[in-house]
């Protein structure tokens, strides 16, 4: 595990910082978004989830993200659907790197979604995934890549993370599968 953050004012024992926030615009986007925090259980990155609208509690997020860098947050991990501004207007609140996932949505399948968090104007970045538990998940692995580029321990775990998965992949199709 890693040993030590370090901040612009201190150093931290980070064997329990919170370094990734999962937020998603509703309790019916967590099917989707265990996804991310089960990728970073394994990783053994340190999380918080919580439920924040952008539309319904516009003020919880406008809260959660403007103290999210002085909280120690390194990275957001924003899941919603339909007219998902909240990972878009999660990044207008901070200069944190922001990981939007599209949640698929009943009636456009998550194309409303994804749309929603990609075209974001200049100048405030999300980085868009795939719809759904593809995107979660490799959310949860990028947020780890990035926070590998200054802990050696994670960056290892994050090959060995790489390794496990190539081993599994079978050379033959099977009918049991
Ligand atoms: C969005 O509206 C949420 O992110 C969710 O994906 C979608 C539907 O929310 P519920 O009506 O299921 O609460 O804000």
């Amino acid at each position: 595990m890693n040993k030590t953050l370090s901040t612009s004012s201190d150093v931290i024992q980070s064997d329990f910082v919170v370094r990734v926030g999962v937020i998603m615009g509703s309790q019916s986007d967590w099917q989707t978004m265990k996804h991310a925090c089960d990728i970073l259980d394994e990783l053994g990155i340190p999380y918080e989830k919580r439920i924040v609208s952008a539309h319904r509690t516009p003020d919880r997020l406008a809260e959660y993200a403007r103290t999210a860098r002085s909280r120690g947050l390194n990275v957001i991990i924003a899941g919603a659907g339909g007219a998902a501004h909240l990972p878009g207007m999660c990044a207008a609140w901070t200069t944190l790197p922001v990981l939007g996932v599209p949640v698929e949505s009943r009636t456009l399948k998550g194309q409303d979604s994804l749309l929603s968090i990609v075209q974001m104007p200049g100048g405030v970045p999300v980085g868009t995934l795939a719809i759904g538990k593809a995107g979660a998940k490799n959310a949860a692995l990028l947020a780890g890549s990035i926070l590998s580029l200054h802990d050696k321990e994670l960056a290892t775990r994050l090959e060995a993370w790489r390794a496990a998965q190539t081993a599994s992949v079978a050379d033959r199709p099977s009918e049991e599968a």
